[in-house]
């Protein structure tokens, strides 16, 4: 692989991952333990990760676009005995290591000489395909991220799932510009480069000013986006995209809706399909359009080789074999071990016969392709990050001038959505909106910062008191339609 124009083979990735994981046995780490890693994009991380995976550790990577609070929540929850970070970001996780018990902390600048001094050969490797491998973490409806238990196995299923129906081998060339701390990165990214052994550049992010250099510098054949990377993409000069389009064999798109628009501005410019697929963090891979076959617009597949798809009663949960629409339920290899620490929550995420409930709602057409149509719960995408209106909604209403907050997703023709907020004053003063946005932005991620505050005199309610977000006017929906809630 390579990363930030150095080389690194296999041989050597499996060394210094060996050397970090006997450091770690050395201070004392036990299967079981976490260890956290705030980073961007970075050998370091794949060292991390490697390390704790081949020692039975549970790695536990946490958002670079975090702040102080949200690391903290994490923190306290997955309770790591570890975190690895850079020297620039140490003290962003300072406040949320003060509740642990003497946690270690590793700077990524120090690695070397820590590592000096450690064996090379491999550690004693305790996982089996049922050990966890990964705490992900995923918001839920009440806006609290819960830690996804994703296993061996569950990577192991999902890559070897990926490699066969995509057809890549060691002969493919991949560059990854998505973020390692979420599913798509490492499950779908990371995996299919260490099951299949091919080529991988490793970019520290996504840039838009430069994606085109380093894919005409690399010439890669398979390439994973979410549907905001395919956007910018179209910005490519026209004899850009074709020579792109001539060395590249496969474009993968998911985390969030591809519009049909993009699917085919993109096929007429580099002069290929986008394959869609479907997944979540508690699942990993589900649904995929065919690598030979229709890719249909609008549409993300059929079910991947082992996974099984059904369709349920939104409310209910409740399934029957001639249902072509409701909620998606998944079983299979793939499906996750449940919630860290939350046996409640993860009862409620499976059907009483086992099925995890995914909230999508999707439509099976007669020849087994299915279309999402929306979600049960609130969630809004905005470039492929997830952002739960719940959180930053109680985040407005700490704010003294705030009595309540609703939070809705707006339609945006990149991102595909983007946050707007919806204010009930406390008292008279009503701050202005860049006021908000930079309270927003010290405290939240900044793809959760709103884009746009309205300042309203109540929030609509029904009689049960529920906030109607269907009859807030979010700019770009329809009046009283379209939104959920
Ligand atoms: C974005 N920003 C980042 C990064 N990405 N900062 C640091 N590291 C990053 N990796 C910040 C920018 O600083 C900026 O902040 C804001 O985000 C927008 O950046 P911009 O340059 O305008 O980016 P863009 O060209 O619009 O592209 C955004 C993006 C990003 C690169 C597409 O949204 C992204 O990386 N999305 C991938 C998310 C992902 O991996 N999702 C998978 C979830 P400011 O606003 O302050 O200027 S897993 C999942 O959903 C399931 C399982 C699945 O099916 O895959
Ligand atoms: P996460 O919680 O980060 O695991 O995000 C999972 C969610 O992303 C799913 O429940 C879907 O709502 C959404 N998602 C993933 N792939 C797609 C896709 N191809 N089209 C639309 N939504 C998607």
């Amino acid at each position: 692989m390579e990363f930030a124009g150095r080389e690194y083979s296999f041989a050597e990735l499996d060394r210094r991952s060996n050397r970090l994981a006997h450091r770690w046995l050395e201070d004392g780490f036990r299967p079981g333990d976490r260890v956290a890693v705030y980073l961007k994009n970075c050998v370091e991380l794949i060292d991390a990760y490697l390390a704790a995976v081949k020692i039975g550790l549970v790695f536990t990577p946490v958002n670079i676009l975090y702040r102080e609070r949200e690391i903290a929540y994490i923190l306290e929850d997955a309770e790591p005995r570890g975190i690895v970070v850079s020297r620039e970001d140490e003290k962003l996780v300072l406040p949320g290591l003060r509740q642990l018990h003497e946690p270690y902390l590793y700077l990524v600048e120090d690695f070397y000489g820590l590592l000096r001094d450690c064996p090379s050969d491999p550690p004693p490797c305790p996982a089996d395909a049922g050990t966890v491998a990964a705490l992900i973490y995923t918001s839920g409806t009440t806006g609290r991220p819960k830690g996804a238990m994703l296993t061996h196995g569950n990577f192991a299923a999902n890559a070897r799932n990926l490699i066969e129906s995509w057809r890549i081998t060691a002969e493919d060339r991949l560059l990854l510009a998505l973020p390692l701390f979420h599913v798509h990165g490492l499950g779908n990214g990371l995996h299919t480069w260490l099951a299949a052994g091919y080529r991988l550049r490793l970019l520290e992010r996504f840039r838009k000013e430069t994606i085109l250099e380093e894919f005409l510098d690399f010439r890669p054949t398979v390439f994973f986006g979410v549907p905001t990377m395919y956007e910018r993409l179209l910005a490519a000069p026209p004899e850009t995209a074709r020579r792109i389009g001539a060395f590249m064999r496969l474009f993968v798109s998911g985390s969030a809706a591809l519009p049909a628009r993009t699917l085919k501005r993109f096929a007429e410019l580099y002069g290929h399909v986008i394959l869609e697929r479907y997944g979540m963090t508690e699942t990993l891979m589900n649904l995929s359009n065919p690598y030979e076959g229709e890719r249909r617009p609008g549409s993300v597949g059929r079910p991947l080789p082992g996974v099984s798809i059904r369709l349920g009663d939104p409310e209910t949960g409740a399934a029957g074999e001639e249902r072509d629409s409701g909620e998606i339920q998944i079983k299979g290899p793939n499906v996750f071990a449940g919630y860290w620490r939350r046996p409640q929550a993860t009862a409620e995420a499976f059907t009483e016969d086992g099925w995890f409930r995914s909230g999508d709602l999707a439509v099976r057409s007669a020849d087994g392709y299915y279309m999402l149509q929306g979600r049960r719960t609130e969630l809004i995408i905005t470039g492929g990050f997830n952002v739960y209106p719940r959180e930053i909604e109680e985040f407005l209403e700490e704010q003294p001038e705030v009595a309540e907050a609703a939070v809705v997703g707006a339609p945006d023709p990149v991102k595909g959505e983007v946050p707007v907020a919806f204010l009930a004053p406390a008292g008279s003063a009503r701050p202005e909106p860049e006021e908000l946005e930079r309270r927003c932005r010290e405290h939240l991620a900044s793809f959760k910062a709103p884009r746009r505050f309205f300042w309203v005199e109540k929030l609509p309610r029904n009689a049960l008191g529920k906030i109607q977000r269907r009859r807030l006017p979010v700019p770009g929906k329809p009046a009283g339609g379209g939104v959920r809630g």
